[in-house]
């Protein structure tokens, strides 16, 4: 069954490559990368902060507002509104978490 010899064969070999090539892609994207910022906090939501940020060069993305999640609860004791802000993020889940932060 997995012949993966040429001739009749080829097209199944081919989709087997792809198969594998898109698991390895879908890993590696799931394992994420960090990413630094900076910005001023506009509104705290349960768990989450809206943060106006600069551009963010490593993401291709321009200045804007934002929601953020944030690694831990506690870390919104030290943010409100206005506070400004260095930090860094992960974007591995369909969000993007907040995991440090230093405050201006
Ligand atoms: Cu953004």
């Amino acid at each position: 069954m997995f012949d993966l010899g040429g001739g009749e064969h080829g097209m199944t070999r081919r989709l087997i490559l792809f198969f594998m090539l898109s698991i390895f892609y879908a890993v590696v994207s799931f394992a994420g990368e960090t990413h630094k910022a900076s910005g001023v906090v506009k509104e705290l939501k349960a768990n989450k902060v809206a943060i106006s940020h600069g551009p963010i060069s490593t993401m291709n993305m321009g200045a804007m507002t934002m929601l953020f999640d944030v690694a831990d609860p506690e870390m919104l004791k030290d943010l409100k509104p206005g506070t400004k802000l260095d930090f860094s993020f992960d974007n591995s889940k369909d969000a993007m978490t907040i995991t440090d932060f230093e405050l201006k």
